[in-house]
């Protein structure tokens, strides 16, 4: 099987309301292999610039808005993109890399429907949320997005490369 790599990432809102942990462990029982792990805080005044009221740096915010462009690059032109920007430099985010066979559309499953009131009980949006813009959780929607993605938020000394001592019990 085809090893694949996925960018998921708990919002400011899951950070706020201490669900980490609970988020974390539900692909780590799984199964998948944890490569990266942070926690990042977008610097504030570029956070306060991305609410489009005022703006110190201007080089300094073009640089991070066409990043975050670039991270939801499909969503750009959405009316609800400067709200989206807004969430998600409201807080500390956790950025972490996930590696394994499948694990793309695996965690998409774990995550569940955009919408949280859609979200089937048992997934992470289904369990813990109850509105699309409070949505708790990001994951990369194709393996060529989880590897771009990836390497956007993270730099090359920050991932690990390792093999987990449970690799020969989850695999026959
Ligand atoms: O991949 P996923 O997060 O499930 O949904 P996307 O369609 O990629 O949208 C990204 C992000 O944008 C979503 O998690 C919440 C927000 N959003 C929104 O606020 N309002 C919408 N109508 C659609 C998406
Ligand atoms: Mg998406």
């Amino acid at each position: 099987e085809q090893v694949e790599e996925t960018y998921i990432m708990v919002k400011p809102d899951g950070v706020q309301r201490g669900l980490v942990g609970d988020i974390i462990s539900r692909f780590e029982k799984k199964g998948f292999k944890l490569t990266g792990l942070k926690l990042f805080q977008c610097p504030k005044d570029l956070a306060e610039a991305c609410c489009w009221e005022f703006i110190d740096d201007f080089n300094l915010f073009n640089i991070y808005l066409q990043w975050l462009q670039e991270h939801y690059k499909d969503l750009n032109s959405k009316p609800f993109f400067p709200k989206l920007i807004e969430y998600i430099t409201s807080g500390p985010v956790v950025c972490m890399a996930w590696e394994g066979a499948g694990v793309v559309a695996s965690a998409r499953k774990l995550i569940g429907s955009t919408d949280p009131l859609q979200a089937e009980p048992g997934t992470i949006r289904g369990d813990l949320a109850v509105q699309t813009g409070r949505n708790v959780v990001h994951g990369s929607d194709s393996p060529e997005n989880g590897k771009r993605e990836i390497g956007l938020w993270f730099k090359e000394g920050e991932l690990c490369q390792w093999t987990p001592a449970q690799a020969q019990w989850l695999r026959e």
